[in-house]
């Protein structure tokens, strides 16, 4: 029996995906059902039973035939996925997957939201003469914060550090180096059996000017520093294409929805936003505008929000002493090719 999560969170949607080998799973977010989703059992070519749900996949545009055109066809001409998928909108807390046969629960996963990251946990895995030593980010609880990016910095006694790594791909850090960024909030390292090992973490740079960030760029040519240069010409955007491959098709699909966001190096007051959006074949002025403030914690909704979306437009709200501001944008065409959004100029 295996359970697990896979959590694409933007902030605001969450997609909550349970693996599982028990035919049916609950989700709950905050103690609140969202709901039971089953597998359908089915029979491999050679003859073996195995669990998939039967629905549409969109993953194959070569199949133009069969119940399910355009989806990868599974075994006796069905279709299907291998996980169990709810959209949950997002807030913080607690998201419980619960296992169950025949009505009585199996096993259970729990995501909770992490805070904010203030240290290492180690565990270690012994295989042979090596141990594999992962090093956790996690917040004041315990809880792993998996967007913590800080440096890990490993101290070796008893034997010597054999690697270090943290699965990220186009990483270009040195494997044998000491220090090593955490990806997903973890990093690795190998050392001989019986070494002890710690790890120190980095507080992250705090920035020395005013940055900014995105939920999504949809180009290379499209990035969030756009919105700060001064040039109303150069907007951050979320528009993209996905040019057709073999297996799928173009795709320019506008995002429901995409966030900004703007810090400084020290926290100041604000009220106001103001905020100039892309108006073209692809860009629409959005549907609606939510400001948040950084609370410490996490983002929380700015109180007396006023302003209507426009090309250009300026939202007030009741002053808040923050270093950190998030806007988040919904489209008034989503899933169109001329629903996407650009901002280019961000004024605070
Ligand atoms: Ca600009």
């Amino acid at each position: 029996m295996a359970l697990d999560f896979v959590l694409t969170r933007r902030q605001m949607v969450a997609l909550a995906a349970a693996y599982s080998t028990v035919q049916t799973v609950e989700l709950l977010l905050n103690g609140r059902s969202l709901g039971e989703r089953s597998f359908d059992r089915k029979i491999t070519t050679d003859g073996r039973e195995y669990l998939e749900t039967t629905e549409p996949t969109g993953d194959d545009k070569t199949v133009t035939g069969g119940p399910f055109p355009g989806s990868y066809t599974s075994p006796h001409g069905s279709a299907g996925k291998l996980h169990l998928t709810w959209e949950v909108p997002f807030e913080p807390g607690e998201l419980v997957a619960v296992a169950k046969r025949g009505g009585a629960e199996v096993a259970r996963d729990v995501l909770r939201t992490a805070g904010e990251a203030t240290e290492v946990r180690l565990s270690r895995e012994d295989v042979g003469a090596l141990s594999f030593v992962t090093a956790g980010v996690v917040d004041p609880a315990g809880v792993p914060v998996p967007s913590a990016e800080h440096e890990l910095t490993f101290t070796v006694t008893g034997g010597d550090l054999l690697g270090t790594d943290n699965g990220k791909q186009d990483s270009a850090e040195n494997y044998r180096s000491a220090t090593r960024k955490a990806f997903g909030g973890k990093a690795l390292a190998i050392v001989p059996s019986g070494a002890d090992v710690r790890a120190a973490m980095a507080a992250p740079a705090r920035p020395s000017q005013t940055t900014v960030d995105a939920s999504y760029s949809g180009s290379a040519e499209a990035v969030p520093a756009n919105m700060i240069d001064g040039d109303p010409a150069t907007a951050w955007s979320n528009h993209y294409v996905k040019e057709a491959t073999g297996l799928l098709p173009a795709i320019s699909a506008a995002h429901a929805r995409d966030w900004v966001s703007i810090s400084w190096p020290e926290p100041r007051a604000v009220e106001a936003v103001e905020l100039t959006f892309s108006v073209d074949a692809a860009h629409a002025v959005p549907a609606s505008i939510e400001v948040s403030r950084w609370d410490g914690t996490r983002f929380v909704p700015v109180r007396g929000q006023q302003g209507d979306p426009a090309a250009t437009t300026r939202i007030t709200f009741e002053p808040v002493t923050t270093d950190r501001l998030r806007i988040d944008v919904t489209s008034a065409q989503p899933g169109a090719e001329n629903g996407f959004l650009g901002i280019g100029e961000l004024r605070v």
